[in-house]
């Protein structure tokens, strides 16, 4: 029986699931051809580990690889109910916060390799991480988007390690109790993106002023495969950074503390280096399990429920 071993973790309540044992080999090569290796010929990995039984819609995975430079510490592939992930803020915080668990780690600066680029890590004094993201940017101006059964709506895109369609002026409340709606609305929202020709993005980030959870600002973020993220969300804090930059509402080196529809909150700033805009995301993870997955051949769902009416299916249909 094949048996993979892992920690879990949630970062602002959003979990991350780390795979630090029995995976399969995935040869030598980039982050990225190492990531189409394992899409195209161990999908298996994924389901099992992310999927209902052994998990849920809201679980992202981390699958460690040998770094192929020899100064990052690790490579990893993030991965979700749906797909892979170009890049993931608060799985970063989760993987580095499980490597300080395990060990693993020979002093508080980390190297991660990921398909979109380099990022680093440092673990703070009060056991946070501080992840530098890959660099982040406005593409273009903000633009009106017509939103069918809602009404028409300034937006933003922005790519902070993956693609955001930003909404401020929603007239909406993010509230734990609106999910349902705030889910339907960004539903709507990515379809209408995506019928304009702007199928790179595939996340939207809802957001609003944070005075009333003691932040700068809140959001609300729906990831693909339908599910919204219980932290700020790494990458799209720093796709945010990166509007209100454009915007000239944040200058370098200002802390802004996104919260997100939990009311938890990562702290983010920017640096200006070598030309490019480059985001850091503080936050906290903690460590909730070490266990093994038992892939049992006779097991109907060993490779996950795929097919049930979920919110991935919800999100297949937008
Ligand atoms: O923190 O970047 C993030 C993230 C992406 C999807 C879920 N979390």
């Amino acid at each position: 029986m094949q048996k993979l071993q892992v920690i879990d973790s949630h970062t602002a309540g959003e979990p991350t699931r780390v795979v630090i044992g029995g995976g399969p080999d995935l040869g030598s090569g980039t982050v990225a051809e190492r990531l189409a290796n394992l899409r195209d010929e161990h999908d298996w990995l994924r389901r099992a580990v992310v999927l209902e039984p052994r998990g849920s819609d809201v679980m992202v995975g981390a699958l460690l690889l040998e770094p192929s430079s020899a100064d990052a510490t690790c490579g990893v592939i993030y991965f979700n109910n749906v797909g892979y992930l170009q890049m993931c803020g608060h799985g970063t915080i989760g993987v580095v916060e499980t490597l300080r668990h395990l060990g693993r780690l020979k002093s508080r600066q980390v190297k991660l390799e990921t398909c979109v680029g380099d990022v680093t890590a440092g673990i703070d004094e009060d056991g946070s991480v501080t992840l530098r993201n890959v660099p982040s940017y406005r593409k273009g101006e903000p633009w009106k988007l017509e939103v069918p059964g809602y009404g028409k709506f300034e937006v933003e895109v922005a790519w902070g390690g993956n693609w955001f369609l930003l909404i401020e002026d929603h007239g909406m409340k993010l509230e734990l109790s609106r999910v349902g709606e705030l889910t339907a609305f960004s539903l709507a929202a990515l379809k209408a993106a995506h019928a304009l020709g702007a199928t790179e993005i595939d996340h939207v980030e809802l957001g609003s002023c944070g005075k009333a959870v003691g932040a700068d600002g809140q959001n609300f973020v729906l990831c693909p495969g339908g599910a919204y993220d219980r932290s700020p969300c790494g990458t799209g804090t720093s796709a945010k950074l990166a509007c209100l930059y454009a915007h000239g509402k944040l200058v370098e080196g200002q802390i802004w503390t996104q919260a997100g529809i939990l009311g938890t909150s990562f702290r983010g700033r920017i640096a200006m280096e070598e030309g490019h805009l480059i985001p850091y995301i503080t936050g906290r993870a903690y460590v909730t399990a070490e266990s093994t997955l038992n892939l049992q051949p006779d097991d109907p769902f060993v490779y996950g429920i795929g097919a049930l009416p979920t919110t991935s299916s919800f999100q297949m249909e937008a």
